[in-house]
């Protein structure tokens, strides 16, 4: 696989609303696009900045993957998002070298983009996601 750059960096907020109001206040910067994704609990906002994009996540459930980073961990960065041409090649690559993933199959996203992430005890603690935007391919 080759990975074409860093997507999204994925930050989980207890509210999108002060997520945006400090983007808003530090640095001049407003959201493009707000969306919920509801089987991964969340609503999410996009600022995309240069090559890549900041993507603010807040719970929609407790017992949801952001939901429970929040109660463990707190604020902060969640997870990292690679973009490859071919998410399902990718994916097939990292379980035939026995990859433990969270996904096996690729699903939708945000944006409509198909996405799959590795669990983070294969990649040092970090969370990666592996994406496809939509249309590509
Ligand atoms: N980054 C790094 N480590 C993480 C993590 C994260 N975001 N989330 C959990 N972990 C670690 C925990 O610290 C814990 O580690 P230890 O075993 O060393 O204590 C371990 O993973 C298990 O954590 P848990 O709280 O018991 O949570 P679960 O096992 O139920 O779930 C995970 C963990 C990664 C499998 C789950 O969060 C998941 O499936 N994530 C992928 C989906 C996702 O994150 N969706 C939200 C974003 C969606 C989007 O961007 O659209």
């Amino acid at each position: 696989m080759k990975l074409l750059k860093i997507s999204h960096i994925g930050i989980a907020s207890p509210t999108l609303q002060e997520a945006m109001e400090r983007l808003e206040r530090l640095f001049g910067i407003k959201h493009d696009h707000i969306e919920e994704v509801a089987d991964q609990k969340v609503r999410t906002a996009f600022y995309p900045i240069g090559e890549s994009t900041l993507e603010y996540l807040e719970s929609t459930d407790p017992e949801g993957a952001v939901g429970k980073f929040l109660e463990k961990k707190g604020p902060g960065i969640h997870h990292l998002a690679f973009e490859v041409d071919d998410v399902d090649a990718a994916v097939k690559e990292l379980l035939d070298k026995g990859v433990q993933m969270i996904d096996k199959t690729p699903r939708s996203g945000a944006h409509g983009n198909r996405i799959a992430f590795i669990h983070p005890k294969e990649t040092g603690g970090v969370l990666i996601e592996i994406c496809q935007p939509s249309g590509a391919h």
